[in-house]
């Protein structure tokens, strides 16, 4: 009879070949579909505000799109913020392409969607499907959406789209060599996003470690240090500095309102949510704002972080926030994390501070009284009416 030791061995040692089996077998799947589309140009369509695992995943589609004959350009709606990101796509001299109304969307026979399934990438969704664009690839660890309709999906319950990424380059989906430049960007940018999507490794599993152990040969470990050594703006640190005065605890939750913010800023917002998390006691931060955009639209946009195992911000974030006209939900997210995106439509415009501060006052109270009444706690300004 098998000791504990070996019988703990094998069984993650039938995961692991579990993992592999899918990986080869999704490889597979995608190259097969890429050899099909050789002499094409494809768009990578990525998150408004790209964070690392999706400005690296789209990188590496297009790396691995070039071997098969295919020209990729990577596109995005919004802005990107975070001085980490600024200093990823520059460093590694990642094309990002900004998309606005003007951008021509004929010269494309696909679109590809990284670490997101169509309903976080802005207005441009809408434009890519009235056009009829074949929906080619979606490659995302969120929860399985139904916004598209691709040929190729891959979603996986990983730590990162880098995780998932990476096994493709792994299993071997194009050669991977030290000596050329863009293989190092791209495993280089891979790493960070993993780590950064799975908060330094703290919530990685064994997927997210064998990915960054395979991609680590190839990681320019100056550049990375680089990358992840830059610091926050002002701006940054002052809308942290407001959420915090600004925070209610809760049952252990904290929820922040922190009013507007420049679109610029936006970043700032889970950079809060994190940094309430870190207090004792604390076991699950929010943060909101509201964002106005270039043309006056504002939207009401927040970020949630837990450390709590039981609570999965997908299923509380759509539980709180429901879904809007179109049917889709306002919020979601994946294991420790979560956001919500919430148009007001026709109350936005107005720069009057005053009739600014009115409708802060009334969307506050609006997403906080929604939040306590999931936690089933009560609002203390609230409770001398009841
Ligand atoms: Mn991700």
């Amino acid at each position: 009879m098998k000791d504990d030791g070996s019988q703990v061995q094998s069984a993650t040692e039938a995961i692991r070949i579990d993992e592999n089996d899918l990986a080869r077998k999704k490889k597979e799947e995608l190259a097969a579909l890429l050899l099909t589309c050789k002499g094409q140009k494809h768009l990578v369509i990525i998150q408004s505000y790209p964070d690392p695992d999706a400005i690296s995943t789209g990188l590496a589609h297009k790396v691995i799109s070039e071997q098969f004959g295919i020209e990729v350009d990577i596109v995005y709606t919004g802005v990107i913020s975070h001085p980490e990101n600024i200093a990823l796509v520059k460093l590694l001299g990642i094309d990002l392409k900004k998309w606005d109304t003007d951008f021509d969307l004929k010269p494309y026979q696909g679109t590809i969607f990284v670490d997101n399934q169509g309903t976080t990438v802005g207005p441009i969704i809408d434009a890519v499907q009235a056009q009829n664009i074949p929906e080619l690839i979606v490659v995302d660890h969120h929860e399985q959406q139904t916004r598209l309709n691709p040929k190729f999906v891959d979603i996986r319950k990983v730590g990162a789209t880098a995780t998932i990424y990476s096994s493709y380059l792994r299993e071997g989906i194009i050669k991977i060599e030290r000596s050329r430049d863009e293989h190092l960007m791209t495993a280089t940018a891979l790493m960070h996003g993993i780590k950064t999507d799975t908060n330094g490794f703290v919530r990685a599993a064994s997927e997210d470690f064998m990915a960054a152990a395979f991609i680590c040969r190839f990681v320019d470990s100056d550049l990375l240090a680089q990358i992840t050594s830059q610091s926050r703006s002002k701006q940054t640190m002052t809308i942290i500095e407001e959420s915090l005065a600004n925070r209610t605890i809760k049952e252990s939750y904290s929820i922040s309102g922190i009013g507007y913010v420049r679109c610029e800023e936006r970043d700032a917002i889970p950079q809060a949510a994190d940094f309430l998390l870190t207090e004792e006691n604390i076991h699950t931060a929010i943060v909101f704002g509201v964002i106005v955009s270039p043309d006056q639209e504002e939207t009401i946009v927040g970020s949630m972080r837990t450390s709590r195992i039981t609570i999965d911000p997908d299923e509380f974030l759509k539980e709180v926030f429901g879904k809007g006209p179109g049917g889709r939900y306002f919020g979601g997210g994946k294991k420790s994390a979560g956001g919500f995106e919430i148009p007001v439509g026709f109350l936005s415009g107005g720069s009057d501070k005053e009739f600014r501060d009115m409708k802060w006052k009334l969307y506050k109270a609006q997403i906080t009284q929604k939040i306590l009444n999931k936690i089933g706690a009560v609002d203390d300004d609230e409770k001398d009416d009841e």
